[in-house]
């Protein structure tokens, strides 16, 4: 009798498709072994965590079959896997051992997917293409699209002069994801790019029925993600019983076929079953009644396996308690080694924040400026250097909504092209062609998370936002992706890339969603360098360390000052370069320092005149980059002025002064001779009436208050 699980799969006969199947005897104990190592790896995690060995443990219980069965259809080192963190058996297959696996457990500096900062199940490989993962439900989709961007763009961009190392031509980039994470909005922008452009992406959806407590019928409507997902133009979609190997196996085998064939994604729906709970601090006892969890026992694919295979006459019950026993004496072996290895020194909690090879506040970064043309805007100095980087380095790729000239071929040449909504791209597909420069769907976390995906291969992503208001859908990647990616994976990986952002108010007319600051949001994310030019010379200068440098960088574009009169400047030639975390002494005084960035900087130099007259000397220095920041010279200027206000665009509240007046506070009080005061915005949203707006944004006026109270004080 076929049980029946809320209309899902009931126990099938195995045997289905083993003839076709093309495996030997050996094969089959080999896929057997496969599963069974699997599991009894579990059942050691679970045994040394309950001996306080490791600290969390998630298995890979009962999803073996369709993980073994794709193993079989892809290539460590050679196709690209986000797997997700259900996938233990995929990932011994392609080459993991059990050893990686429980150095990840007991958080050894060993560990080689991380070095003890990520948790266990989190796979990560360099030499097996498999990218260290996060623990977000969803993230790792999008950087599986840009993974397989940057496998076209290496086939197509031939001025790349190592391209051939670094792609191959039928490789694929493997995803998975559970049921519940096809809820996030991330898995349908990352459906939506792939298949628009037709990307070489296979998605594996290992559906177990629940999303920890939830059940997939309340999750996804009408309970099947695969039916949802056949209209999806050019997407290869099977669905499957994911315990049955046979099937799992064939359908893992026409799924790749066809994307390595060229055809575009493939989407595969497997059932399977989590017998063990969510992790272990669920127990599925609360929600799942005892038939069900006994249908589901039933369905268990290694039973299923084992079945078949005595049935077949392939293996006895001594052969497999032999296999048993071979594969308890091997993770027996790893568990020992495991637990005499050594954790990181508490000294090391620092390190892989940030690149450690390149430094972009050192003098490498530092070179002489070699002035051309007449004095220009920001705008000119930001599209001028985009277009030398892109000659320099053909590994750039540029995109983001409304940056291309012209998406549609039948268009170009009939127009002369957008080029953002500020204009800074313009010209630039035009240059460098489609396949360097594209407008993306209009998602933010897309954006930023292919960009992932794509610098994660070593392409270097250069991606606009186009506007700061709506940077929020991506700041998952940002902060929990972009940020960590170095750090979570023990500097195995790393997302070198540059995210345009422009930012700040004072349009007279912005609105609450055209004028936002908050900068100090992504100064809070340790592994993200921040920029943030108030000239135009500034600007090339800070935009070229932060294309050359290793790390991420959130690069922040003033609209208000795009184009502006007092900033113009010379472009300060193709190599310029400024060192981040070095500020500018942008107007020289004795009496007060004012430290300022963005928009403030303009302001904080006509309050300064206005000072004069009251015979106050003040001092104004451009922070430049906001993350690193200056510490060295705002000591040195507090020391000499002993008087600070720090003033920013940003709400006053929780804005980055208060950063930089606590540490002056604690560091250097024995050097103030008044109270560091902070200028800011009003605690509300930017309004829209320009009266508003006046009074809402800090104003030339309330620096120069300030700058007189400090120095009466
Ligand atoms: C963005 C995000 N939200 C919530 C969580 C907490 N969480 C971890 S796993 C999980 C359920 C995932 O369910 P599913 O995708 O079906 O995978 P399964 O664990 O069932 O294999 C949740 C809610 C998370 N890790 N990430
Ligand atoms: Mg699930």
């Amino acid at each position: 009798m076929k049980a029946v699980l809320n209309g899902r799969d009931g126990p099938a006969s195995q045997s289905s498709g083993y003839d076709d199947a093309g495996l030997d005897r050996t094969s089959l104990l080999a896929v057997h072994r496969a599963m069974l190592l699997s599991r009894r790896l579990d059942d050691k995690e679970i045994q040394l965590k309950s001996q306080n060995y490791i600290f969390f443990q998630i298995s890979g219980a009962g999803h073996e079959g369709v993980l073994v069965a794709a193993s079989l259809t892809l290539k460590p080192g050679y196709d690209w896997f986000y797997p997700y963190y259900r996938d233990r058996a995929l990932c011994l297959q392609l080459g993991m051992t059990p050893l990686d696996m429980l150095l990840a457990g007991v958080g050894s500096k060993d560990d080689p997917a991380s070095a003890g900062r990520q948790m266990p199940s989190h796979w990560g490989n360099p030499s097996l293409n498999i990218v260290s993962g996060s623990s977000p439900t969803g993230t790792q989709v999008l950087q599986a699209v840009g993974a397989a961007e940057a496998s076209l763009i290496y086939r197509r961009v031939t001025q790349i002069p190592d391209r051939e190392s670094r792609f191959h031509d039928d490789e694929l980039t493997y995803v998975s994801l559970g049921d519940g994470a096809t809820s996030e909005g991330e898995f349908w922008e990352a459906l939506n790019t792939t298949c628009t452009k037709r990307l070489p992406v296979l998605f594996l959806v290992e559906d177990n029925g629940y999303a920890i407590s939830v059940p997939v019928e309340v999750q996804t409507p009408g309970g099947d993600i695969s039916r949802l997902v056949r209209s999806f133009p050019g997407l290869h979609v099977d669905s499957i019983d994911g315990t049955d190997f046979f099937a799992s196996l064939r359908a893992m085998r026409d799924a790749t076929a066809y994307v390595r064939a060229g055809h575009g994604p493939a989407f595969v729906h497997a059932r399977v079953v989590r017998p063990y709970s969510h992790s272990l601090s669920d127990d599925e006892k609360l929600y799942k009644p005892p038939a069900e969890r006994e249908a589901e026992a039933k369905r268990d694919p290694i039973a299923r396996f084992a079945t078949f295979l005595k049935e077949n006459g392939l293996a006895t019950d001594e052969d497999l308690a032999a296999m048993l026993a071979d594969i308890d004496r091997e993770i027996n072996e790893a568990a020992t080694r495991a637990l005499a290895a050594k954790r990181p020194a508490k000294n090391t909690a620092e390190l892989w924040v940030y690149s450690p090879t390149v430094d972009p506040t050192s003098s490498a970064f530092e070179t002489p400026a070699q002035p051309e043309g007449k004095p220009d805007t920001m705008v000119a100095a930001i599209n001028h250097t985009l277009r030398d980087e892109m000659a320099r380095d053909p590994r750039i790729i540029v995109f983001g909504e409304d940056v291309a000239d012209v998406s549609r071929k039948s268009s170009q040449g009939q127009v002369t092209g957008k080029g953002g909504v500020f204009k800074l791209t313009h010209g630039l597909q035009k240059l460098y062609g489609d396949d360097r420069v594209f407008n993306s769907s209009l998602a933010e976390a897309a954006i930023v998370g292919r960009a992932i995906g794509m610098a994660t291969r070593k392409l270097k992503p250069v991606v606009e936002i186009q506007f700061f208001d709506y940077i929020w859908p991506a700041m998952m990647q940002i902060r929990d992706e972009m940020s960590m990616l170095r750090y979570r994976s023990g500097n195995t990986f790393s997302c070198p890339m540059v995210i345009r952002v422009p930012i700040g108010g004072y349009l007279r007319g912005g609105g609450p969603y055209h004028s936002q600051s908050g900068e100090s949001i992504f100064a809070h994310c340790p592994g993200i360098r921040i920029a943030y030019p108030s000239t135009a010379q500034d600007a090339a200068g800070l935009l070229r360390t932060a294309i050359r440098c290793d790390d991420p960088v959130l690069f922040l574009e003033h609209k208000h000052l795009y184009r502006q009169t007092y900033n113009k400047g010379e472009y300060p030639g193709k190599d310029y370069m400024i060192p981040f975390g070095k500020a500018s002494l942008r107007r020289d005084g004795d009496h007060v320092l004012v430290i300022t960035w963005g928009a403030l900087v303009q302001r904080s130099l006509l309050a300064a005149q206005q000072a004069e007259k009251d015979h106050i000397s003040a001092a104004v220095l451009d922070l430049r980059t906001i993350v690193p920041y200056d510490w060295e010279t705002i000591a040195a200027q507090v020391k000499r002025t002993n008087r600070v206000v720090v003033a920013h665009e940003d709400q006053l509240m929780c804005g980055f002064g208060a950063e930089i007046a606590a540490r002056i506070g604690g560091e250097l009080f024995e050097h103030l001779d008044a109270p560091v005061r902070r200028v800011g915005a009003l605690n509300t949203p930017v309004a829209y009436c320009p009266d508003l707006e006046e009074a809402i944004l800090p104003q030339s006026s309330d620096v120069l208050r300030a700058i007189r109270e400090t120095a009466r004080y």
